[in-house]
């Protein structure tokens, strides 16, 4: 009696301990499914949200450029309360039509969090010349870039907002306080470290300064004259802040008049850091958009003038060479991201 007992128990024991480990696998696997809907869900409210920040920004969404997004999206909202894994796929369609139409108004608007945006311009490849003849040597010789790839660039300069809300402290460094104005008093080194900042928040190295030549591409937005809307340096101030209007001082990103891709401050407000190290000329210059590094260089580039300098360094060809550590108050930066 006793070893039947026993025997009963040990099955007992073994039954409820198989039982027991099968639910928790159940149990995991479900927990699982529902971090994995979660996520995707994310994903799609995130897309979204982006790309009705982008409609914002363009005035207009195109007609019925929602629906087939908002479907997949419905779709997933469906499976999801059925506690159905359908709607992971179903949220992962909808967070990519919607980067889709994103894409497709040609502008991007990114949460960098803290009601804090950064807005990018979509910069389809093409070709330019690139320098000029009747500027310094420096910008010589003039020579044909072929932008391989398209990109994405910051629509303006990386102001303190921008800078607090990726870097987590405030812009006091710079010479001028303001959310809106453009940081300054940052150094190639300064920028590195926010692009690191921020690729590690989206997590892939997505961000990263302009090359020169990308630089100068955008700035032409396709015109082949001194500036970005000809050769009258006299209507200078309609598009920049210079030594000619400025008052001796940075000013609000995107007052004046942006050049025909939607860029504000190309000329002007403040210098902008690029990836590439200094040359004095553009012999052996490489012709396809890429950065031209060399690690023996002491010097970046820098582009476009500012509010301390005069006309003349505004142009769209004109470019200076700065000390990757130096900070002035007359040097920013804007993001580009790749495609
Ligand atoms: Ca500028």
């Amino acid at each position: 009696m006793a070893i039947a007992s026993f025997t009963v128990s040990l099955a007992t024991v073994l039954v409820a301990s198989t039982v027991g480990a099968a639910g928790r696998r159940q149990a995991a696997h479900a927990t699982r499914a529902a971090q994995r809907v979660g996520d995707a869900r994310q994903q799609a409210l995130s897309a979204r949200e982006e790309w009705a920040a982008a409609v914002a920004v363009a005035g207009q969404a195109g007609e019925g450029a929602e629906r087939e997004a908002r479907a997949a999206f419905d779709r997933g909202e469906s499976a999801r309360i059925g506690n159905g894994e359908a709607a992971a796929p179903a949220y992962l369609e909808a967070a990519s039509a919607y980067r889709a139409l994103a894409d497709r108004l040609g502008i991007r608007s990114l949460d960098l969090g803290g009601g804090v945006r950064m807005v990018l311009v979509r910069i389809e490849a093409g070709g330019f010349r690139m320098g000029s003849d009747q500027g310094d040597s420096d910008e010589m010789p003039v020579h044909d870039v072929r932008i391989t790839k398209g990109f994405w660039l910051a629509r303006t300069e990386v102001t303190q907002a921008q800078w607090e809300a990726v870097m987590g402290y405030n812009a006091s460094q710079s010479e001028f306080y303001g959310g809106d104005l453009p940081v300054e008093r940052v150094s190639w080194r300064d920028c590195q470290e926010f692009l690191r900042t921020l690729n590690a928040r989206v997590g892939g190295a997505l961000f990263r300064l302009p090359t020169e030549a990308e630089w100068e591409y955008a700035c032409r937005a396709g015109g082949a004259a001194d500036y970005c809307f000809g050769e009258a340096a006299g209507q200078l101030g309609d598009y920049a802040w210079y030594q000619g209007n400025a008052g001796g001082r940075t000013h609000p990103v995107g007052q004046r008049k942006p050049n025909s891709w939607g860029l504000f401050d190309m000329h002007g407000n403040v210098w902008e850091w690029c990836e590439d190290t200094w040359h004095d000329s553009y012999e052996g210059a490489p012709t396809d958009g890429s950065a031209w590094v060399e690690a023996d260089s002491a010097l970046r580039v820098v582009r476009g003038g500012s509010w301390y300098g005069d006309a003349r360094r505004c142009r769209s060809a004109c470019r200076l060479g700065g000390a990757p550590s130096g900070r002035s108050g007359y040097l920013g930066f804007r993001v580009a991201r790749a495609p």
